[in-house]
């Protein structure tokens, strides 16, 4: 054979390979909501109606314990990169790769909407196609400067503007462009909705939907969506579910005017969410009509547990008003995080808690509609995708100190079968930190003394142990701030040791009790 008849059939081989890869990798759509709690989908607890997402749990697998890292933006990097926030670079992410680089490079079409958050811009970092804002929170009918078309500043807001509608309608464009440009190429798809963070801007139609349902305040619905969770077998019954915050009144010791203002509140949270369960509905209708459903795996998870902090404004305006800028607060986020403790920002269960639904009718072999209590986190989405794409994390990158990937293929956890734990998962945001090991947590509160937790027995973090235990609080503290040091690079109050202080108390607005700088609540329009 000559030197050409080597070369044709050498073209041809890797003909065949590409089109054998493009027909059995799978699509992937990683959809991250923003600030929702744990118990905020109807398939983890909640009487919002999410008929679509619940679906899709119906037919695919829940997590119990999925982690994220509490927070916007650090939860954005650990997801993108499958490493730590801080072992990647933060918001700058100058030690990690996007896995939008690593499936570009393995042959799959990249697109992303929503939210960004991070430095530079989506395309500058893998993604083909890009619709959505690059600021932290938007306004959802007017939008704001950041939003940007495939690299271009984009201000094209009709009257009937709504950031997550937009979302989807870019989704679906985006998708329908390649399947027509590159039919066999499979896609990685990254949505990031900003709903339902604050401002809570609603459309009136899905706010209406809620009328009469939140009355019974958040002391009856907290134990409601418990309940709930307990006979769908989400979380085991023996967990107990945390108790009221301290400074977070009983519901039926309210006026009838402050009742009537939290109600109003929480429908606009709640139709915030129905929105994002419609226009997930519209991106399912959209696979199934161009047959990419059955290999498309979707995955839905929150960058961080419910928001307690009220920046409320223009009060007196209604939710669907552009002008309004709503939030609630402990009130409410407390409901949103049942069963666990605490909020957004910190790394008690509250914070770090999110709903995670995957769904792919070729690839999950697990029991449908079954919940596993295999513990996984954000930085595990880069190594299923790599894992998935039949590719490998890169060694180098040009322009970046590539760190090594901190994240677990969960291939084996759709495949119903039980994998190797993490040898330790790490959190940190400000001075809140926390430690997983193995049946065991410690997490501290604004750096005051560390908590210590089984959280096998005691998944609420209810029963603090670590009068008990304090060799087993030495061991996991002294790991904490090695790889706080070794691997995220942390100095100075970053990564002080802990003081002896109780934790602090927070007021029903988010912020300490004793804190000097009462941002929340306080001088604030209230309708
Ligand atoms: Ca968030």
């Amino acid at each position: 054979m000559n030197n050409q008849a080597v070369r044709s059939i050498g073209v041809l081989w890797l003909v065949c390979v590409s089109l054998v890869q493009a027909e059995t990798r799978p699509n992937i759509i990683i959809m991250m909501v923003d600030d929702l709690g744990y118990s905020d989908f109807g398939c983890y607890g909640s009487e919002i109606k999410t008929p679509h997402i619940d679906k899709l749990a119906e037919n695919g697998i829940r997590f119990q314990q999925f982690h994220n890292t509490a927070k916007c933006h650090s939860s954005r990097v650990s997801l993108l990169t499958g490493l730590y926030s801080d072992q990647a670079g933060d918001s700058k992410l100058n030690r990690g790769v996007t896995i939008a680089e690593v499936m570009k490079k393995a042959g799959y079409a990249t697109m992303m909407v929503g939210k960004w958050h991070l430095t530079k811009e989506p395309t500058d970092r893998g993604f083909e196609k890009y619709f959505g804002h690059l600021s932290g929170a938007t306004n959802f009918f007017k939008g704001d400067k950041t939003f940007r078309l495939n690299g271009k500043s984009w201000s094209d807001f009709g009257d009937d503007f709504y950031t997550t509608d937009a979302n989807i309608e870019y989704a679906t464009r985006f998708l329908g462009e390649t399947i027509k440009e590159s039919p066999d190429k499979p896609f990685f798809l990254y949505i990031a909705h900003n709903a339902p963070h604050y401002p809570l801007h609603v459309k009136k139609a899905d706010y209406d939907k809620y009328q009469g349902v939140y009355e019974a305040g958040w002391d009856q619905l907290r134990k409601a969506r418990h309940q709930k969770q307990i006979n769908m077998g989400l979380i085991p019954k023996d967990w107990k579910q945390a108790s009221r915050p301290k400074l977070v009144p009983a519901w039926s010791s309210l006026t009838d005017k402050e009742k009537a203002w939290d109600v109003r509140r929480m429908m606009a949270f709640a139709g915030m969410v129905d929105s994002i369960d419609q226009t997930t509905g519209k991106l399912i209708q959209f696979l199934k009509a161009k047959k990419s459903y059955d290999n498309t795996l979707i995955m839905i998870c929150s960058d961080n547990g419910a928001c307690p902090f009220d920046r409320t404004r223009n009060g007196d305006k209604d939710p669907w008003n552009p002008e309004s800028y709503w939030c609630y607060d402990t009130g409410w986020s407390h409901v949103g995080n049942v069963p666990f403790r605490l909020h957004k920002q910190n790394q008690h269960g509250g914070g770090v808690n999110s709903p995670m639904i995957a769904h792919w009718p070729k690839g999950i072999k697990a029991k449908p509609g079954s919940v596993t209590p295999q513990r996984a986190h954000l930085i595990d989405y880069m190594a299923t995708c790599i894992d998935l794409a039949g590719t490998e994390y890169p060694k180098s990158w040009p322009g970046i100190e590539l760190e090594p990937l901190q994240g677990k293929s969960l291939k084996p956890i759709f495949e119903g079968e039980t994998r190797k734990p993490h040898d330790s998962l790490f959190f940190r945001y400000n001075t809140n930190r926390a430690l997983i090991q193995g049946d065991w947590k410690i997490v501290t509160h604004r750096a005051s003394r560390w908590e210590l937790y089984n959280i096998v027995k005691d998944g609420t973090e209810m029963n603090n142990l670590a009068a008990q235990h304090p060799e087993k609080v030495k061991v996991l503290s002294t790991l904490w701030h090695k790889l706080a040091k070794d691997q995220g690079r942390l100095k100075g109050k970053s990564a002080a040791q802990v003081s002896e202080k109780t934790p602090p108390l927070l007021k029903k607005s988010g912020v300490p009790a004793n804190s000097a700088g009462n941002k929340g609540g306080k001088g604030r329009k209230r309708s």
